[in-house]
């Protein structure tokens, strides 16, 4: 038995690529992320600018406490071990009724990490179902090597070059993600997935949350940053970066600017 999951629970990650469904936050936790998410999206009339759906960790108290929540911290340690680096987070929402979707990838295709030590926690803030365009994966498909991409920029897709992979998916294998508000689900970083467009009434709301252990290097850009969640930073390949102390404040705001154009410089290079 682990922190959180059992032997059996990560020996099905170990083999699938995934697993779920994980009591991450109780029901009012995940209704006070998702207001919180809301009154800020509200101030910029209604969504959030993409650069601050990057990194929300660094500029929003509530994002920051996720990425720090022990529950979710107790389950990727018993995936990747008990010294954590947070090395990204992102907001994937999607409106009601909306078109947007995420085209099926690897993620691990333009990050430029070293490892495929790299788990993320997928955090459920409104119902994620079939209906409301749920995440979706092909088991065992992490054990594959980064197959072809290709980049579609296409302007419903939620992924930062619309990439989606260019051979065969075996879609008829795929599972739902079906997760209520405040659980989880666990995905390798080479697991392919994707999602469908949101056709349910409420919005689709995942923040996810990529994690590594220390050892795992950034290979291609000249410099990278993540944040200690857990544990000791064994290695110090990354530049530490420093929590929030309010909400979008100033300096964090230009800290965050910088961190994050550093990382847009790898995920958006030419390949
Ligand atoms: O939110 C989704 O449907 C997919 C998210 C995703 O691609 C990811 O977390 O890597």
């Amino acid at each position: 038995m682990g922190k959180l999951l059992s032997e059996a629970q990560v020996a099905f990650y170990r083999a699938q690529g995934y697993f779920f469904p994980i009591d991450a936050l109780g029901p009012e936790e995940a209704a006070r992320a998702r207001s919180a998410l809301e009154a800020h999206e509200a101030r910029f009339g209604g969504e959030l600018p993409k650069a601050l759906r990057h990194k929300p960790h660094l500029t929003m108290r509530w994002a920051d406490e996720l990425v720090h929540h022990p529950r979710i911290l107790d389950a990727v340690e018993d995936v990747i071990g008990p010294n954590i680096l947070c090395w990204e987070s992102v907001i994937f929402a999607k409106g009601p009724k909306t078109r947007d979707y995420i085209s099926w990838h690897q993620d691990i295709t333009y990050w430029g990490l070293g490892s495929d030590e790299v788990v993320t926690a997928w955090v459920a803030l409104s119902p994620s179902t079939v209906e409301s365009g749920c995440m979706r994966v092909v088991p065992g498909t992490h054990t594959r090597e980064v197959v072809p991409h290709r980049d579609t920029f296409a302007k419903e897709n939620l992924l930062s070059r619309g990439q989606e992979i260019a051979v065969e998916v075996g879609e008829e294998q795929a599972v739902d993600i079906v997760l209520r508000p405040g659980r989880m689900s666990l995905h390798h970083v080479k697991i392919f997935h994707g999602s469908f467009e949101n056709r349910s009434d409420d919005r689709r709301i995942g923040f996810a949350i990529r994690y590594i252990p220390p050892h795992v290097r950034q290979v291609v850009g000249a410099a990278d940053s993540a944040m200690l969640v857990r544990g000791r930073d064994t290695h110090g390949y990354f530049e530490l970066e420093r929590r929030p102390r309010a909400d979008l404040d100033p300096d964090q705001l230009a800290y965050h600017e910088r961190l994050r154009a550093q990382r847009m410089a790898i995920l958006m290079r030419p390949i």
